[in-house]
């Protein structure tokens, strides 16, 4: 927790003395003993001293701190976007937080209307309000208050927005945040720097699963998991955060997802698969879309075609997942009773097969909670699969297109062979999300990333070949086992085929596009 601290504050101290480099050009003053302006027996001395003390802070080029200065939006959201790891995200504008308020706003910290990227509000003062949204999303993101039990506490709850109510109820139930001496949040004030100092270091503290945890997490003693497929590795079970054989080896999968399979199925054909397993593949992922002309409009017809597509990946001895793929339809609650009834007929259809595991939702997004949408939705659900199949290996989506791992791992579900599933496209998701699954993985929970692209997370952009490389060894050295997508000839940067590519004969190098060559290589690593 210390270390996490001094990283936290270290990123403080850069922050604050970039902020005043800026527009004093001279050299990095040494801290001094006492800044001028910090009085003995204030309420922050303290901590402003102890940052002071390891290095951390030095304040301003005169020998001040400027304790009751307001502290920008650019400055706070900065602070906070370093203390997670995030990694500055692109952005057309030149200003100095540029980056970082990018990296903030794709995290959904803030919404674009209320830090705009055309900067208008970088340098004006961040309300309270705003603030601790930014604070909590960022580095308490599991913490949650009631309306009953806080918003008695706040005297002036009239004047806090609503789109506020949920991040500022549960900074007040964590400590992090509490009234004045007359009982009141001033929402719509700023804060002073020694507020916004003492705000992050208590949420800092506080924060254990957060993302930008200290350290990498690496197994110890990593072994170098067994690849081969079913017939090598029969049953596998979730240890911890490892996959295991039926032999108690470490196991890892590795392959490609398919497209939309109502839009290419042919790609899900045995040979097409086969053609993967011939690179080194050992998995194959059916994403069997529920809207977009999926699963709800002919139920019949496409869990024949998913059928088809799992009786082809067993053929080639290959592990596969049933992708229940949900995505414009955000909340995975909203089409239950369709979802119990296809994993009731399938799990019983495969209730032998060691090979098919069942992701039970792509990607739940929008408006959706882990506590009360998710979790209850993936309860039902395992309870309907392991009904028919209760051995099989069962993955679990989060909110923000399956990126709020944290949320799922701060109320996890009380299974066994349980994995969460983390999805990132490599031009879009960055360091604050391996750092997210870092932190998931030290508190013990297992990860499954089921999908990933070398694009952006519109399937286009890129190919972005440093940042898949990053992710892969990131993913290789821990273990996780993947699926890239797609495999599919659409003309898109994240298709792993070049138009025309023929799903029935084998491929050559000269078939795979610039993102399949890459990503075909990385299957035997
Ligand atoms: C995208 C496809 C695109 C298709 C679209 C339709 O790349 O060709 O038109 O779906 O829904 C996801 C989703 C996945 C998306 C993919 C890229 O799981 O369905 O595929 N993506 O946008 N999550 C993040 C990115």
């Amino acid at each position: 927790m210390k270390n996490k601290l001094i990283y936290l504050l270290s990123f403080m101290t850069v922050v604050f003395i970039m902020s005043f480099t800026a527009s004093a050009s001279q050299p990095e003053p040494a801290a001094p003993a006492k800044f001028s302006d910090v009085s003995a027996g204030s309420w922050y001395e303290e901590v402003v001293y102890d940052m002071t003390a390891a290095g951390l802070l030095k304040g301003y080029p005169d020998g001040s701190f400027r304790p009751d200065s307001k502290i920008s939006a650019a400055e706070f959201v900065t602070i906070v976007a370093r203390c997670a790891g995030a990694e500055p995200a692109y952005s057309s504008s030149d200003h100095w937080a540029a980056g970082q308020l990018a990296a903030a706003l794709n995290s959904g910290w803030y919404d674009w209307d209320e830090i705009p990227p055309t900067g208008e509000k970088h340098e004006l003062p961040i309300t309270r309000q705003l603030a601790v949204k930014v604070l909590m999303k960022a580095l308490l993101p599991g913490e949650k208050g009631e309306y009953s039990q806080q918003a008695p506490k706040i005297r002036d709850l009239p004047d806090l927005d609503g789109r506020y109510y949920d991040s500022v109820f549960a900074a007040y139930a964590a400590g992090i945040s509490e009234g004045d001496e007359k009982g009141c949040f001033n929402p719509k004030s700023g804060l002073t720097r020694a507020e916004a100092c003492a705000l992050i270091s208590r949420a800092g503290k506080k924060s254990d699963l957060s993302p930008g945890t200290d350290e990498p997490y690496i197994p110890a003693n990593p072994v170098k998991p067994i690849q081969g497929g079913v017939s090598e590795n029969g049953w596998l079970r979730v240890e911890g955060t490892s996959l295991l054989n039926e032999k108690g080896e470490p196991a890892v999968l590795r392959g490609m997802s398919s497209h939309g399979i109502q839009w290419y199925p042919q790609f899900t054909s045995e040979k097409a698969i086969k053609n993967t397993a011939d690179y080194g593949a050992n998995l194959f992922r059916i994403a069997m879309y529920t809207a977009e002309g999926g699963y709800l409009s002919s139920p019949d017809a496409v869990y024949n075609q998913t059928v088809k597509a799992v009786d082809a990946a067993l053929a080639n001895d290959m592990y596969v997942i049933v992708d229940w793929h949900i995505l414009s339809d955000g909340n995975p609650l909203s089409h239950g009773a369709e979802a119990e009834k296809f994993f009731d007929k399938i799990s019983e259809r495969y209730s032998d097969e060691p090979a098919v595991m069942y992701e039970i939702c792509n990607e739940p997004n929008g408006n959706v909670s882990w506590d009360k949408d998710i979790k209850p939705y993936a309860e039902r659900i395992i309870k309907t699969i392991r009904k028919r199949s209760p051995d099989s290996i069962i993955l679990v989506g989060s909110g923000t297109w399956s990126q709020d791992i944290h949320q799922a791992a701060a109320n996890p579900l009380n299974t066994k062979n349980i994995m969460y599933t983390c999805h990132f496209y490599a031009g879009t998701h960055g360091q604050w999300l391996r750092d997210r699954i870092d932190g998931v993985l030290k508190a013990g929970l297992p990860v499954f990333v089921t999908e990933w692209g070398t694009s952006t997370a519109d399937g286009s952009g890129g190919v972005f070949t440093a940042e898949s490389e990053q992710w892969l060894k990131f993913m290789n050295d821990r273990g996780i086992s993947w699926a890239n997508r797609s495999l599919c000839d659409k003309n898109e940067t994240s298709a792993a085929l070049k138009p025309g590519a023929s799903p029935y004969s084998i491929w050559t190098e000269d078939n795979l596009t610039a993102s399949g060559r890459l990503v075909f290589s990385h299957f035997n690593d």
